[in-house]
Order: C-alpha cells, then structure tokens, then sequence
C-alpha cells in the first residue's frame, strides 16, 4: 500500500528537497499545495499538484475529501524577515493557516480511524535572546530555554508548537465522549538552511546562502550582518534526512513534541573565509542593517541536539567542510557554470 502525503508550501526551498526524497521512495503518492505553481520537475513527481492559499478553507476541505492522508508535511509560511514587514499577513498564513491544516488533520485522523502524522518546521527564531553578552555566555541552548522571541515569525512558530502540542493531547477535552483518532504533532526546530540549488527569500539567515551564490556567480556581495554574527546552520540534504527520520520514528521513542536539530555555526566571517577559498575572486563587504542584525543577535549562537541524538538517531551527515568541499561548492558551480 502506498503512503500518500500532503505538503503545503510546496515549492519552497524544503519542498524542493523534500519532494525529490520522496518521489525516489516509490511508496509515497504526494499531493503538493503552494500559492505559485509548482516548478515543472517537480510537478511530475506528484501525483496531484494545487496552486492555492492555505486559508482557503474550501480548497483544504476539498482535498481532505478526496484523499486519505497518512502524513502531512506543513512547510508554507512566511519566514522572518518578511514577516516583520507584514505582521498581520504573517500571523494570518503563520497561524491561522497552520491552525486550517491542524483542523484537517484532525478532521482525516476522526474519518479514517487512526493517527495522521503532523510534521511542523518551526525555528531557532522561536528563542529571543536578551542581549548579545547573554547570547555570547549561553552555551548550545535547549528545547526549554529562552522561548521569548522577538519577532512575528519567532512568536508564530512557537505558538504553533503549542498548537500542535494542544491538537494532539487536549483537543476538545471537555466534549463527553473522547476524541477518535488523534493528530500525532512531530517538530523540528531548525537552524538557517543552506541549499545549494534553490535560493533563500525573506528570511534573516539568508546571508549564508546568498553569500555563497553571489560568490558562484561571481558577484559581489554585501553582507548584511556583522562579521562575528554566529548562528546555527544546516546543508539541505541533512534538513531533509532529519525530517524524515522524525517522520518515520516510533512513536515510543519521542519523548518530546519539538526537538532542535543543527550541524555547524560558523562566523559570517568564517564563511566568508570558505566562499573566498572557493571562489577566490569574491567580494564580500560587510554592512550591517541593525535591525536585521538585532533579529540574528536575539537568536541562539548554537543548539543543543541532545534529545534527537537520544530519541530518533539525529546525526549530522555534513559538518561544515564537508557540506562546503562535497555539497555547496560542486552543486553551485555547476548550476551557475552555464550562466
Ligand atoms: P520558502 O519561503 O522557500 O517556501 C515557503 C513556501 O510557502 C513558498 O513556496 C510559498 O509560495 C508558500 N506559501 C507561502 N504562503 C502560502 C500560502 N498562504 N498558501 C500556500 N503556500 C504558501 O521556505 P522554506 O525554506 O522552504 O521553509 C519551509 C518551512 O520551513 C517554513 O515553515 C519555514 O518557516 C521553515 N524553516 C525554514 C528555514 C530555512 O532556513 N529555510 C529554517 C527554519 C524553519
Ligand atoms: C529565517 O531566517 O527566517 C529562516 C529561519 C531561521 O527560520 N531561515
């Protein structure tokens, strides 16, 4: 029997990646909704394809009747730099889209009689640190610290965290008879992602990965944080794995709902030390924006993973040369060598 499983924001950088691991399984049948059409190679790797809005609750109503989901990968959002100039639009496709597809998942697990998988990215902008010398004293930060977050995406994410959390252990608690069929709410708290082949946009990690484009095209770059700017990372292919190994873990072995995952966290000067090394020619001045700086600064210098290693196997597969030397270099020289 094949697996079928949604994905909201499809054609995303995520979707992009995760679309790819799922069509090479061949068990899988993916039904994949996005506000913009989904990119031609990925479209045929889906056995259906939805241009539409997450708050559209008929076109959701609509696929919820014509199929029975097994998982639901719920990636649309706006990320944090666009969502601090757009609040309210944030807070309507952040939560209330989230809590649209939190109500289908609920609505299929009640129908079908079982638990439907709830796989939810948040972010490492859930946590706000108060100032740059606690952030500089804290060391790898844990699920339970410092969730005070000072942006709209950051306190979108964590709010839904909660809304996972509440949809799968409480919902309608006080109704007399118990719920059937359960959400069962898996979440990753991930650091800035780096892919090699699609680009980031209206995030505030994105100066990693727009550095190194740039860099591959040989462009200059301004970057738009401090040099000793230090967050967590992770190359896409590890953010791929990790979502899948959530998704496929046995439910006994969780003991929590939200778990950090990360790789490596270098510098904005290191890497730049990196792309220079790659691309010898780079230019890359730096130029900080303070209020975007202020958002990086809030967010933790590195995570700790302990609870993935321990309930599911999170293991990194790319430090940060390997993902430089072996991922991130050969694939954006080649996407670029023709340009
Ligand atoms: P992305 O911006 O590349 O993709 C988001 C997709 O959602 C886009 O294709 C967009 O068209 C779609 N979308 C936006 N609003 C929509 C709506 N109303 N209805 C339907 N689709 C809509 O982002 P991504 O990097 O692929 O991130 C996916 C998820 O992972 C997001 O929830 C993001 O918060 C989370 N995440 C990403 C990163 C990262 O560094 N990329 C880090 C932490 C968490
Ligand atoms: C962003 O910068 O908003 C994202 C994230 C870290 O969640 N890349």
């Amino acid at each position: 029997m094949k697996m079928t499983v949604l994905i909201t924001g499809a054609n995303g950088e995520i979707g992009h990646g995760l679309i790819d691991h799922l069509a090479e399984m061949d068990s899988v049948d993916i039904v994949a909704l996005d506000l913009h059409p989904l990119d031609e190679s990925l479209r045929r790797k889906c056995v259906r394809t939805i241009v539409g809005d997450i708050l559209n609750a008929s076109i959701l109503e609509s696929l919820s009747t014509a199929h029975n989901f097994d998982s639901m990968y719920h990636l649309a959002a706006l990320l944090s730099t666009r969502a601090e100039r757009q609040p309210p639009l944030a807070h309507r496709v952040n939560v209330e889209g989230t809590l649209n597809l939190l109500e289908i998942a609920i609505t299929q697990s009640r129908l079908q009689g079982r638990e439907v998988k709830f796989i939810y990215p948040s972010s490492i902008a859930v946590y706000g640190l108060p100032s740059l010398s606690v952030k500089n004293q804290t060391a790898k930060i844990r699920e339970s610290e410092w969730c005070t977050p000072r942006t709209m995406y950051g306190i979108n994410k964590l709010y839904c965290e909660q809304l996972g959390n509440y949809y799968a252990n409480f919902y309608r608690q006080l109704d007399a008879e118990p719920t059937k069929g359960r959400i069962d709410f898996r979440c990753l708290r991930f650091p800035g992602l780096i892919s090699a082949t699609t680009l980031p946009t209206g995030g505030t990690s994105d100066y990693a990965p727009e550095m190194l484009h740039q860099a591959a095209q040989g462009n200059a770059y301004v970057c738009f944080v401090r040099e000793d700017t230090r967050i967590p990372f992770m190359a896409m292919p590890d953010a791929i794995r990790a979502l899948l190994r959530l998704e496929a873990a046995p439910r006994e072995s969780l003991t929590q709902q939200v778990y950090n995952v990360g790789a490596f966290n270098p510098s904005a000067s290191e890497l730049y030390g990196l792309v220079q090394q790659a691309f010898p020619k780079t230019e890359v001045s730096f130029a900080p924006d303070p209020k975007r700086q202020a958002i990086v600064d809030s967010w933790p210098a590195d995570v700790d993973t302990t609870a993935a290693s321990r309930d599911w196997g999170w293991k990194t597969s790319y430090s940060l040369e390997k993902a430089f030397w072996e991922y991130l270099v050969p694939a954006t020289r080649d996407r670029y060598r023709s340009m």
